[in-house]
């Protein structure tokens, strides 16, 4: 019979025995479990913010160190702090700018991965998903689902940026990626501009539509004329003490997120509002469209302008201070958080 451990075994044979064990790739549970089942949710993913008048700059530079073309995609990716080299803003998501020169064309491809743009500085680029090409306009909110044919182009005479949101980490966890580069620049324009909004993002579908289960969302382009509208008049009444006045983008064919892993929010801020401290398992970045407000993260204030981008880690309290009227735009992993049944919040 083998003799029971004492309580008092020293560090260094317990050393030894996990030197040994290691050569057999083994690792004892004991050192880790606090760290592998905490209590609650101890993120590593650093709070932060990018302040969009400190990065234009930068970004413009790269539009003269390389081509569209060159690059496939000229993105600067904005990488957390405590992630540097996972090109990932949350341990779930990837955050990237976004920048397209007059006359030039990113050439089309697709993958399994999801992105999501949302435009920030800049006219005259489109984008297009699937055959259909949309003008990207500030503030618009625009989907390129999984495995579907997109192209960039800009036809203007200024540079135009965007943030893209990716579901990357996401589908590298899963080791499920896959892409392909078309063999023409652009894709066919097959329908004309606005074609998918009428059809279903009109609160009605064709007739004989039924949304299947992983069949991508029709509606991909949810423009900024239409988000401002319907905030401005929900902000006529009481806002939410947690969250001002605050909607969720859906698949009007659905109801559910249009994308299954990245859940997209819009809010309205009134002036002088204070929402009250809030925390969600879903890390979410947020991102200043209009206005101005003070964002205080676990006690750590950031002051955000228009176009600055903030990351706020997973069960991290926040809390909002509207200056001046402020919308903020914001996504993360919520989806895949609810399907699992991991998704919990905490209102203070
Ligand atoms: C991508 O396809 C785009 O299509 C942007 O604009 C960023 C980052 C990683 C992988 C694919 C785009 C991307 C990306």
């Amino acid at each position: 019979m083998e003799a029971t451990a004492t309580p008092t075994k020293t560090g260094t044979e317990r050393s030894a025995y996990y030197a040994r064990i290691g050569q057999h790739s083994m690792t004892p549970l004991w050192e880790v479990l606090g760290a592998l089942v905490p209590p609650q949710p101890r993120s590593p993913v650093e709070a932060t913010l990018w302040r969009y008048a400190e990065l234009r700059e930068h970004v413009m530079e790269a539009g003269r160190l390389i081509t569209a073309e060159e690059a496939e995609r000229r993105v600067l990716i904005l990488e957390n702090p405590a992630l540097r080299g996972h090109s990932s803003i949350t341990q779930s998501l990837y955050a990237g700018l976004q920048l397209i020169m007059p006359g030039e064309v990113a050439p089309a491809h697709r993958h399994t991965q999801t992105a999501l743009r949302l435009v920030l500085d800049g006219e005259g680029a489109y984008t297009a998903v699937d055959g259909e090409r949309t003008t990207m306009r500030r503030g618009d909110f625009i989907i390129t689902p999984a495995w579907t044919w997109h192209d960039h182009g800009n036809l203007g005479h200024e540079p135009v940026v965007w943030l893209d949101g990716l579901d990357i980490p996401i589908v590298r966890f899963l080791d499920a990626g896959f892409a392909e580069k078309s063999e023409a620049e652009h894709q066919a324009v097959l329908r004309p501009e606005g074609d998918a909004l009428a059809r279903y993002g009109a609160n009605m579908v064709p007739v004989d539509f039924y949304q299947q289960p992983a069949e991508p969302t029709k509606v991909f382009v949810y423009p900024w004329e239409r988000t401002i509208a319907s905030l401005k008049a929900i902000s006529a009444g009481t806002p939410d003490a947690h969250f001002g006045h605050k909607q969720r983008y859906i698949n009007p064919a659905t109801g559910r997120s249009p994308m299954p892993t990245m859940a997209a929010f819009s809010q309205l801020i009134p002036a002088g509002f204070e929402t009250r401290a809030y925390r969600c398992t879903d890390g979410t970045v947020y991102v200043c469209l209009k206005g101005r407000a003070q964002a205080s993260v676990e006690g750590v204030t950031y002051t955000l302008n228009e176009n600055d981008v903030l990351v706020v880690p997973s069960w991290h309290a926040v809390q909002f201070h509207a200056s001046a009227e402020t919308v903020l735009f914001s996504y993360s992993d919520r989806p895949v958080q609810q399907a699992l049944g991991l998704w919990r919040e905490l209102r203070a």
